[in-house]
């Protein structure tokens, strides 16, 4: 089962599914720019956290916003911070 939502990062769950039983299962997406997961994308704590993975030049694919391959580069921050100050989305 795979999930995606706008702002959010995709992910995916297998599930096996039985025909004489019904059953349920849960996908809880994580929010792109929310890098201290307090539910509050692209706020100081996060900005912060994008500063610091772009200084230490990090490979961690979430702090790639713009989606170019390069994590945490200065489109990245730059995004971050548009999306801080409102003038931006993370799709
Ligand atoms: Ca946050
Ligand atoms: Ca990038």
């Amino acid at each position: 089962m795979a999930a995606t939502k706008l702002g959010y990062w995709p992910d995916t769950n297998p599930v096996t599914v039985t025909v004489s039983e019904p059953a349920t299962a849960d996908i809880v997406l994580c929010q792109k720019g929310d890098f201290n997961t307090n539910s509050e994308p692209a706020y100081a704590g996060d900005l912060a956290m994008m500063a610091d993975a772009t200084a230490a030049g990090t490979s961690d694919e979430t702090y790639d916003l713009d989606g170019d391959g390069n994590p945490a580069d200065e489109a990245d921050l730059t995004l971050l911070k548009d999306v801080s100050m409102s003038v931006a989305e993370l799709e």
